[in-house]
């Protein structure tokens, strides 16, 4: 049996045409059922759902052989005990540094100013801030980051961005591109061994599918 970890919701959608290339079709909308573990129209192929942010522990630990997760996450958990064979170049987005539109960022950092970042990415912002050199005391969050500097919890967030409308609606402006980020397919060492080759089938397609898109968009 092979487990594919994914969480639901973008990951899931738009993980679902890859699999289809890899003839793998799943047999239940995680939106309708409540069902944790989806069957595939293939006997040895199981999908489980687990939080995005749990995707590398099930991995890591054997929970699931397969995972897709964003790179966010995974350099937030870490990842060295994880194998990763691919960038699947889907749910794109971008982490950044967002201000409110009246908060002049440029100018606290050239004070240097110590900025109060709230964020759920602590170890991308200490990293980020260190390098710049920037001080800051970092405010942990689970979400809603959005909510930090409108009601002066923090001066700055470092999030998710993709189209932006989130933080227009709310009155914010990205003031720095931290990361471009994309999701990655990882796999567990142990099953790589163990179930190399309907592992390897599986990365195979995959690539496929990700290089026939890849191909497709730059003729487009
Ligand atoms: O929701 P939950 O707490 O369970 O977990 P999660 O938020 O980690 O999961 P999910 O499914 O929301 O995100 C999974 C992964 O999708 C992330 O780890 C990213 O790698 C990737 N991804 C791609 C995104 C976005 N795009 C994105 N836009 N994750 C979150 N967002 C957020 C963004 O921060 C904003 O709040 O979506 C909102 C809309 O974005 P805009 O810019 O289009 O308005
Ligand atoms: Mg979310």
């Amino acid at each position: 049996m092979i487990t594919l970890a994914l969480s639901k919701g973008r990951i899931f959608d738009e993980t679902l045409p890859l699999l289809q290339a890899a003839g793998i079709e799943v047999l239940e909308d995680p939106e309708k059922s409540r069902k944790l573990i989806l069957p595939t129209n293939r006997a040895d192929v199981r999908v489980v759902l687990v939080r995005a942010s749990d995707v590398p522990t099930y991995v890591e630990n054997g929970g699931a052989d397969l995972g897709i997760t964003g790179k966010d996450t995974l350099i937030e958990h870490g990842s060295q005990n994880l194998y990763q064979p691919l960038d699947l170049q889907i749910a794109k987005c971008r982490i950044s540094v967002a201000v409110r539109n009246d908060f002049d960022y440029a100018f606290a950092v050239r004070q240097g100013a110590r900025l109060r970042v709230a964020t759920k990415y602590v170890a991308i912002a200490r990293d980020f801030f260190a390098t710049k050199g920037v001080h800051v005391d970092l405010i942990k969050l689970y979400g809603s980051m959005e909510l930090a500097p409108l009601t002066g919890l923090s001066d700055a967030i470092v999030d998710l961005v993709s189209t932006g409308n989130t933080l227009r609606a709310n009155n914010l402006v990205e003031v720095e591109r931290i990361m471009d980020i994309s999701s990655r397919l990882v796999v567990n060492q142990a099953s790589l061994k163990l179930k190399q080759a309907p592992i390897r089938e599986l990365i195979d397609a995959f690539s496929g599918a990700v290089a026939a898109r890849e191909a497709a968009q730059s003729k487009a």
